[in-house]
């Protein structure tokens, strides 16, 4: 089987002193290296909001990070600012040796919608493209390895998963943001999708 490795934003605003910081989230960057000098295939992904975008906390008046908010494509939660467009927190890492990698997949660059999986945005229609150039490519098996293991990384998973890709997740290169429970509740929904958790 031909296999690719997904690295999900290994960004700076997803690691300590970041703006959305997951702990221990620079912790995976030496993991993750050695599995990018191991797969033959490496595609990379990077959250890439244009600012004001509508999952910021600060574009909802009375609105806190870590709320939710009705949009038109179903409940969303809301951040802190993070991973503007160009900034020094959308940046990868200094540390990602990010050189090898094939393509880079920006997403969240849609001013009204938000986009957590690498392969469709947050109203689980509108395709980022990624399926269909691992499709063309004749890759048909995905491990994935990043940020944030219950939102980026679950959301691509499960969908890789839904597009017919054999999908694993390395957890031990994961880490979570764990919101009221979602890294148990994610891990469950990746299980019954029968995502290979690593
Ligand atoms: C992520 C929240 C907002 C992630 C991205 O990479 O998991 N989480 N944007
Ligand atoms: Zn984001």
């Amino acid at each position: 089987m031909t296999q690719a490795l997904i690295v999900i934003d290994v960004q700076n605003d997803f690691c300590p002193g970041g703006a959305l910081a997951v702990a221990g989230g620079d912790e995976i960057v030496p993991l993750v290296n050695a599995m990018i000098a191991r797969f033959e295939h490496v595609a990379l992904t990077q959250d890439w909001h244009p600012s004001r975008h509508s999952s910021f906390a600060s574009e909802h008046p009375g609105k806190n990070p870590f709320e939710t908010v009705a949009m038109p494509y179903g409940e969303q939660t809301l951040w802190p600012d993070h991973c503007v467009q160009g900034s020094e927190g959308a940046a990868f890492h200094a540390g990602l040796v990010w050189t090898k990698a094939e393509l880079v997949v920006r997403k969240g660059f849609r001013k009204g919608i938000d986009s957590y999986s690498a392969f469709f945005e947050n109203d689980r229609r509108t395709p980022t493209g990624l399926a269909g150039y691992l499709k063309e490519r004749g890759i048909e098996a995905v491990t994935l390895a990043g940020l944030a293991t219950d939102f980026c990384v679950a959301y691509s998973a499960l969908d890789a998963a839904r597009c017919g890709f054999k999908a694993t997740v390395a957890m031990n290169a994961c880490r979570a943001i764990d919101l009221d429970g979602s890294l148990a509740a994610m891990t469950q929904r990746m299980k019954a999708a029968g995502v290979i958790l690593e």
